[in-house]
């Protein structure tokens, strides 16, 4: 192949880790040692291009960058003619409109006439015009989080995800606007040879999310009580059983979800399960 395809990851920031370990555990190696601002794999045929994050729904619209690892906050917000394909996992935060804690505004209806300080100015108009508030939109790049107390705002709508910021600045979360996370977003007008990347590339990317998701489980069980343990192992299949050198007990292998693995676990244990060994699994295709 000789075409590359073209990714803009974030230079520095929140998401930067994030995109460069998906990469990497989607085996393409890359290495940004000396802060350039665009690099070549060694092993896959994509290049990187490291840039600012609020840049990338438009680079990817205007063919600059093939795709991007970008928050689904600013594809919203930039409102660009790009594609987007794959949830990532990771940067999970959520938009909110957030209020001072011990002030006279206790509900949304009350913003009306007020003014809001917010990074996300699209995101809130369409918002605000939605519940019918005539509240104007102050906006500001940086540190939103202090504009109440310095008088520049009576509430604000900022990034959350631990809410610590807002803790400290006594401020309280009103409304959750947007549910967030990293997004992969693709050029509308791919070449049928970049396509053919992008598809590998999204193969590896899935199967490494499901790994992630799913852990491989290693239990002893009593041979009475086999089927009952099988049964609450659902297994890529069924349960892999394996006989111990001592009579009377197997070795059970299986796959559990993250989300059901505590309850599982319990039960597994409750009806006679030992040793059990619960290992993250490294990529997972079906
Ligand atoms: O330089 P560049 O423009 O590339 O970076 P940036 O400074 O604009 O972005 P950056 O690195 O701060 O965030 C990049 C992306 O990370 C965002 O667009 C989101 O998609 C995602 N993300 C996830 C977050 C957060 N979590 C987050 N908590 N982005 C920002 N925050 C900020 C928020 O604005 C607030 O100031 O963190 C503070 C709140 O955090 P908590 O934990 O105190 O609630
Ligand atoms: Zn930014």
């Amino acid at each position: 192949m000789s075409e590359t395809l073209k990714i803009a990851v974030q230079k520095s920031g929140r998401l930067y880790e994030g995109s460069m370990k998906l990469l990497k555990e989607c085996g393409i190696e890359v290495s940004n040692g000396n802060n350039q601002l665009r690099v070549k794999a060694a092993n896959f045929p994509v290049e990187i291009f490291f840039l600012r994050d609020d840049d990338i729904p438009e680079y990817v619209q205007d063919a600059v960058a093939d795709i991007g690892f970008v928050g689904e906050n600013v594809v919203r917000e930039k409102n660009k003619q790009v594609d987007p394909l794959e949830k990532l996992g990771f940067g999970k935060c959520r938009l909110s409109l957030a209020i001072p804690k011990n002030g006279t505004l206790k509900s949304v209806a009350d913003l009306d006439g007020k003014k809001i300080a917010t990074s996300y100015p699209v995101i809130l108009r369409d918002y605000l015009r939605e519940k019918n508030i005539n509240a104007s939109i102050h906006e500001i790049s940086g540190s939103v989080e202090i504009a109440p107390r310095i008088g520049l705002a009576d509430a604000i709508c900022d990034l959350v995800s631990s809410g610590s910021t807002l803790f400290t600045n006594e401020l309280m979360e009103l409304e959750v606007l947007l549910q967030s996370e990293s997004v992969l977003i693709s050029n509308k007008k791919l070449t049928a040879e970049k396509k053919i990347i992008l598809e590998s590339l999204l193969f590896r990317i899935r199967s490494v999310k499901k790994a992630r998701n799913n852990k491989y489980v290693l239990l002893n069980a009593p041979n009475d009580k086999l089927e009952k343990i099988c049964s609450l192992l659902p297994g890529m299949r069924s349960p892999t059983i394996l006989p111990l050198a001592e009579s009377g007990w197997s070795s059970v292998h299986s796959v559990i979800s993250e989300g059901d693995f505590w309850d599982i676990i319990e039960q597994l244990k409750a009806n006679g399960a030992q040793g059990i060994l619960i290992i993250p699994i490294e990529k997972m295709i079906l």
